[in-house]
């Protein structure tokens, strides 16, 4: 049969089949040389011995690196509009290593009950008259879209340890308890309060809450290929005078027009050169 793995525990694999009921599992020696199964892998099992064997796993559609997740529909990057800070660097370093993967990202603002500065309301904007949807939550009254975004997706959820996502899902379903930052602190166990990823049966549709992410990692992208992972440029991408454009010095360039004429914002695109001279500086190292 069919199932697809929604948590790992050391050697203990946890099975969800298509009617949402759950099993545990183990590996097969064999498997287990060939590559390592991750959440989200849609595996082959068999009962035997009055317990479950994974024997195959399927072809992946897609597969994220940290929190290693397979088979994902869409991202969401949960950012708060303050505690931690509102940061478009991050939100737009992250969504690009999401369009990297071929995976489509989402924003959902957390904490707007904190009260949101002008600054970061304007920023808000920006990414609410841009392609990528975004979803505003506070503490208390959860934004009922959120569900219907969940529904029938597998959904990773991403951000700054502190930003919300578990409590988010905890929201989404009051039968969950999952902790929250508080409750770690008071145990003292350093930052992150979520340590594994696990996918929840949530709102119809299966979503992992992951730790906090430590570090962004763009030694896999190219300069050449930056460009066509901001949601903001996709409109322009081709339209260049030269189709290597990246954006960058280039005469006759469909992006940097479009950010002078204001239909991308300035700050998209600063992020956009920053992590451009990250992956220059690399190349020269070499
Ligand atoms: N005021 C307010 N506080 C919130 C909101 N969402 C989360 N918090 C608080 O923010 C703190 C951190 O929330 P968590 O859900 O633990 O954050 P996390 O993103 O899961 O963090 P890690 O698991 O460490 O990556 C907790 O104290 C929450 O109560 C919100 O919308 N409004
Ligand atoms: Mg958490
Ligand atoms: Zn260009």
């Amino acid at each position: 049969m069919k199932a697809r793995i929604v948590k790992i525990v050391s050697k203990e694999y946890t099975l969800m089949d298509e009617e949402g009921n759950t099993f545990d599992s183990i590996l097969t020696g064999k498997i287990r040389k060939q590559r390592v199964p991750v959440t989200g892998d849609i595996v082959e099992c068999k009962e035997s011995h009055g317990r479950y064997v994974i024997e195959k796993i399927l072809p992946r559609r897609n597969e994220m690196i940290r929190p290693s997740v397979a088979n994902v529909d869409q991202v969401l990057i949960v950012m708060s509009v303050k505690d931690p800070d509102f940061s478009t660097v991050l939100i737009d370093r992250l969504s690009m290593l999401i369009m990297k993967s071929g995976i489509e990202p989402m924003l959902i603002v957390t904490k707007t009950d904190l009260g949101i500065s002008e600054e970061t309301e304007e920023r808000i904007r920006e990414y609410e008259r841009g392609p990528m949807k975004v979803i505003r939550t506070a503490k208390g009254s959860l934004n009922p879209e959120v569900s219907s975004f969940l529904e029938g997706k597998i959904s990773v959820l991403t951000g700054q340890s502190g930003a919300g996502k578990s409590t988010l899902l905890n929201q989404l379903d009051p039968t969950f308890h999952l902790a929250t930052q508080e409750i770690s602190k008071a145990l003292g166990r350093g930052k992150h309060t979520t340590r594994h990823n696990e996918l929840h049966k949530v709102a119809g549709g299966l979503v992992a809450d992951t730790p906090g992410f430590s570090s962004l990692d763009f030694a896999h992208v190219n300069a050449n290929e930056l460009g066509n992972y901001v949601p903001d440029f996709l409109p322009y991408i081709g339209k260049c005078r030269f189709n290597d454009c990246i954006h960058e010095n280039e005469p006759m360039c469909a992006v940097k027009q479009a950010v002078e004429d204001g239909l991308i914002p300035k700050e998209r695109y600063k992020n956009y050169l920053q992590v451009l001279q990250m992956i220059h500086e690399r190349r020269e190292k070499f």
